[in-house]
């Protein structure tokens, strides 16, 4: 049994053409409010490939201090915008139960970009799940166990999947290979958008 084979969940094709374009309109508009954020690795200050955003009361931050979710952009100090009501949609329908997701990250791979394996432990309630929205090219995605050197399986996402982790999936070991370039007409200057949607402090 796969370590983090109970507690992921893919739903391929999730979202149509139409609510995927919908999707990347109000991701723009985000955008537009809080610009992509070039994040930098904590102590070594090495840049990332994928530039980020967030939505949401709270949002995903890394720079030379450390990772942490806060209220604010770091560039221009502004409250994040709204987590679109589509994505609150898709968090009823696929984490019910669990409490409203206060942060949605937006990381956008230019063609080229990737992510390194990693675990996602910066949010305190780690009971609830993180359900991830692809839009754009196609990423060849790694997920593995909970310890680094645990096998890993790759799995192709593609612009409306939607992945949810929970369970013993939720402290997996994951990461981005690589963008297939070409494979999506959805961002007209191609690249990928990812979306994730996740509860960060507990109920009570
Ligand atoms: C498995 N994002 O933002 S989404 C991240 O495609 C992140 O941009 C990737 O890893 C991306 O932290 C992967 C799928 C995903 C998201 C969160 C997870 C997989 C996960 C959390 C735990 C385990
Ligand atoms: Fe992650």
């Amino acid at each position: 049994l796969h370590p983090s084979g109970n507690g992921l969940r893919f739903l391929p094709g999730y979202f149509d053409r139409q609510a995927q374009e919908s999707l990347v309109g109000e991701i723009r508009q985000a955008i537009a409010q809080a610009p992509l954020f070039q994040p930098v690795m904590p102590r070594t200050g090495k840049a990332f490939s994928v530039r980020m955003s967030n939505c949401g009361p709270l949002g995903w931050v890394s720079d030379i201090d450390g990772y942490r979710y806060q209220p604010h952009h770091p560039d221009s100090g502004r409250t994040w915008p709204p987590i679109p009501q589509r994505l609150l949609d898709l968090w009823e329908d696929v984490a019910a139960g669990a409490p409203e997701p206060e942060a949605c990250l937006i990381n956008f791979y230019a063609p080229g970009a990737r992510m390194g394996l990693h675990q996602d432990r910066d949010e305190e309630d780690l009971s609830a799940p993180v359900v991830s929205v692809s839009l754009g090219d196609t990423a060849v995605f790694r997920v593995g166990g909970t310890n680094r050197k645990d096998p890993t399986t790759s799995m192709k996402l593609a612009s409306g999947d939607v992945v949810v982790l929970g369970g013993n999936a939720r402290l997996a070991f994951h990461g981005i290979d690589r963008v297939l370039a070409g494979t999506s007409t959805l961002l007209a200057n191609g690249g990928r958008l990812n979306l994730t949607l996740r509860r960060v402090t507990p109920v009570r």
